[in-house]
C-alpha cells in the first residue's frame, strides 16, 4: 500500500501555534555603548530611557538589554558579581525600574541577559568557594585536583588561554570556559540551580518579560571531563552536555511556566538539529535559540573567508525550516560579539551603505522567525577603522595578542588587519545620535570608553529620522507591514532562486489565510531583472526600499542593493 509522504516542513504552517514573541520584533541594547547620561564616558540606564522613543519609532516590540548587573567588567558585564544589583556604572535599581516602566509605557517589553554558565570571580559565591576545600560554596564551581604544571585536560577557553586556572591557596584547578575571572558554575549541584531559578524569579517578579540566555548550551559538563580528541571547534565540543535538556526542562517547570515570558538562548556551537531539540515546544525547554550558522559560515577557523550568496541562502533555508512546525527560529545578522552586519553582508561603501542597510533590514524583517535588530545597524553604522591595538577594549583582543606574543609575534600589523575585519569592538563603539561632539553619545569633552566612529558627521540618528529614505524609516515601514501581514510571521518559506548568485528571492505563504508575499533582494551593485514564474499572482507592491525596485510585465527589476516586497 502506498503512503502519502508527510508534508514537507516548508509546506506545513497549520500546526504553528501563535505567540506574542513570535510576532515581536526585538532590538538589542548594549548598555555601555547606547547613551551616557552622566558624563562618565560609559552608557547607562538613564541614557537608554532618554532614547526609548528612537526604539519605539522603529516599531520594535521587545528590547533585549545586555547585562546591566554589578560586574568588574572584565568581559563587559558578562562577568556578574551580583545578580540582584545594577552596576553603579549604569545607575541604580530605581533607574532600572524607571527604564522598565518607560518601556512598558510605550507598549514594549523588556528581556534581560541571564549569564549563568559562569559568574565573576568577584561574586560572593566564588570568594567563599576559593577560601578552602570545605567552604560552603566550594561545590558551586568545578574543581579538580592535580599539580600546577598539568591541567586536568586539554580544554581551551574562548579567550586564548587554557580553560583551567590553578588556585594556589587550595591547591586545585578551577574551570572557566571564558576568562579566568569567569569561573564556570557547577550545574550538577542542585543548590546552584535553585539559586539561578531564584534570580530569574526576582527579575520576572519585577516585570521583565524574559531572558536572553548566555552560552546556555554549555551549562552541563560531562562528569569525566574527557579530552577533545576529535578536535572539534570548542563551541561544538562544549555544547549539549549530558544533562542540558534535563536542566532546561527543570528550569521551565520551576520558573518559566509560571510567567508569560519569552526565552532566547545563545546557541553558538549548536547545529540546526540541536537547535531543533532545544526549541521544540513539545519538549518544554526554550522558546527560541540564536543558531550561529548565519554568523559562522562567514569564517574559516577564526579567519574570515569569501562566501557566496547561495551559501547564505542555504543557511537561511536550513534555519527557517529545520525547527518547524513545533519550534521557532530567530533572525539576526549581528550582535555585540560580531563586527557590523553592513561590512559582512552589505556594502559599506558610502554610495551603497544606505541602500544595502535597507536590503539587510528587509531580509531580517521578512524571514521566518523572530527578528533581532542590533543597535546602530538601523543607522547603517559600519566597522571602526582601528589603527592600533591599544584602541581596542575587548579582553579577547588583549589575550589574543598576548598569545601571539608568546608564540614569538612582535609586529602587530597582521593581527590589527585581522581585527579590523573580525573584532567584537566594531559593534561596541558608541551609538551615533547626532553630528555633534561625541556623536551625542556623551557630553562634549568627555572621552568615551571606545572611540566614536568618525563617520558620525553623516551617520547618526538625527540625520536618519530627517531623511525619509533612511534605513530607520524603512524599518518603521517594514515592522508595520509585518504587523499587518500574518504570512510574514507564520507563513511558510520557499527560496525561489536558490542558485542565483546575486538575488535572494523567496515566498512567504500562509495557506490558511490564503495570503502571502514575495520578497526580492539584490545583493549586488548591478541592476538585475528576474522573471516571475507564471504560477505567482501579484496583488501589488507592499514595500520597496526605493523607486529603483519595480515590477512590470511579469518581471521584477531591481537597481543595485534594492529590494521589493510584493503582496500575493
Ligand atoms: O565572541 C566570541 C569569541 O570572541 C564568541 O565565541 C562568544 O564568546 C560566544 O558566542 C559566547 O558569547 C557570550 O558569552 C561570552 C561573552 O564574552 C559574550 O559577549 C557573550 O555574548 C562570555 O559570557
Amino acid at each position: 500500500m502506498m503512503h502519502k509522504p508527510p508534508p514537507s516542513p516548508e509546506a506545513d504552517d497549520t500546526a504553528i501555534a501563535r505567540a506574542w514573541w513570535k510576532e515581536a520584533v526585538v532590538y538589542q541594547v548594549y548598555p555601555r555603548s547606547f547613551a551616557d547620561s552622566d558624563g562618565d564616558g560609559v552608557g547607562d540606564l538613564a541614557g537608554i530611557t532618554a532614547h526609548l522613543d528612537h526604539i519605539a519609532d522603529l516599531g520594535v516590540d521587545v528590547i533585549w538589554l545586555s547585562p546591566h548587573y554589578q560586574s568588574p567588567f572584565v568581559d563587559n558585564g558578562y562577568d556578574i558579581s551580583d545578580y540582584r544589583a545594577v552596576s553603579p556604572l549604569f545607575g541604580t535599581m530605581k533607574d532600572f525600574d524607571t527604564l522598565l516602566a518607560q518601556v512598558k509605557a510605550r507598549g514594549m517589553k523588556l528581556i534581560i541577559d541571564l549569564v549563568v554558565n559562569h559568574t565573576s570571580d568577584q561574586h560572593a559565591w566564588f570568594a567563599d568557594a576559593r577560601k578552602s576545600r570545605t567552604a560552603e560554596k566550594r561545590d558551586f564551581y568545578i574543581w579538580r585536583d592535580g599539580t600546577p604544571d598539568a591541567p586536568p585536560n586539554d580544554w581551551q577557553s574562548f579567550f586564548s588561554t587554557p580553560a583551567w586556572t590553578w588556585d594556589d591557596a587550595t591547591q586545585a584547578w578551577y574551570l572557566h570556559l571564558f576568562a579566568r575571572e569567569q569561573p564556570d558554575l557547577n550545574w550538577d549541584n542542585p543548590a546552584v540551580r535553585e539559586e539561578v531559578y531564584d534570580i530569574m524569579r526576582f527579575w520576572l517578579d519585577k516585570g521583565v518579560d524574559g531572558f536572553r540566555m548566555d552560552v546556555i548550551p554549555f551549562i552541563s559538563k560531562p562528569a569525566d571531563l574527557p579530552e577533545n580528541d576529535k578536535a572539534l571547534p570548542w563551541e561544538q565540543f562544549y555544547a549539549e552536555g549530558p544533562k542540558l535538556h534535563e536542566y532546561l526542562k527543570e528550569m521551565r517547570q520551576e520558573v518559566l511556566d509560571h510567567y508569560d515570558c519569552m526565552t532566547v538562548g545563545e546557541g553558538n556551537g549548536l547545529s540546526v538539529e540541536q537547535m531543533g531539540r532545544m526549541v521544540d515546544a513539545r519538549r518544554g525547554e526554550l522558546d527560541t535559540i540564536f543558531q550561529f550558522d548565519v554568523i559562522n559560515f562567514l569564517w574559516g577557523r577564526e579567519q574570515p573567508r569569501t562566501w557566496t550568496l547561495p551559501e547564505f541562502k542555504r543557511v537561511l533555508r536550513d534555519q527557517s525550516v529545520s525547527v518547524r512546525p513545533h519550534g521557532w527560529n530567530t533572525v539576526f545578522l549581528s550582535n555585540h560579539d560580531t563586527p557590523r552586519a553592513l561590512n559582512r553582508y552589505g556594502d559599506p561603501d558610502p554610495a551603497w551603505r544606505q541602500a544595502s542597510a535597507k536590503v539587510l533590514h528587509t531580509l531580517i524583517l521578512t524571514q521566518p522567525g523572530t527578528p533581532y535588530i542590533y543597535q546602530g545597524d538601523e543607522l547603517g553604522m559600519s566597522n571602526y577603522p582601528f589603527t592600533a591595538l591599544d584602541q581596542f577594549d575587548d579582553i579577547a583582543v588583549r589575550q589574543g595578542w598576548a598569545k601571539r606574543q608568546a608564540a614569538g609575534e612582535t609586529d602587530p600589523s597582521a593581527y590589527l588587519a585581522e581585527l579590523n575585519i573580525v573584532s567584537r569592538d566594531h559593534t561596541r563603539t558608541p551609538m551615533q545620535w547626532d553630528d555633534g561632539p561625541n556623536a551625542g553619545f556623551t557630553q562634549s569633552g568627555v572621552t568615551p570608553w571606545l572611540p566614536v566612529h568618525p563617520d558620525h558627521a553623516t551617520i547618526n540618528a538625527k540625520a536618519a529620522w530627517a531623511d525619509p529614505q533612511s534605513a530607520c524609516h524603512a524599518i518603521a515601514k517594514l515592522t508595520q507591514l509585518r504587523r499587518d501581514t500574518p504570512s510574514m510571521v507564520y507563513g511558510d518559506y520557499t527560496d525561489l532562486a536558490p542558485d542565483h548568485p546575486e538575488l535572494l528571492i523567496y515566498r512567504r505563504w500562509l495557506a490558511k489565510e490564503n495570503e502571502g508575499a514575495l520578497v526580492a533582494l539584490n545583493f549586488s551593485r548591478k541592476t538585475l531583472t528576474w522573471e516571475l514564474p507564471k504560477s505567482i499572482h501579484i496583488q501589488g507592491v507592499a514595500y520597496r526600499t526605493d523607486n529603483r525596485a519595480n515590477v512590470d510585465g511579469g518581471k521584477i527589476k531591481l537597481g543595485g542593493w534594492s529590494g521589493i516586497v510584493l503582496a500575493l
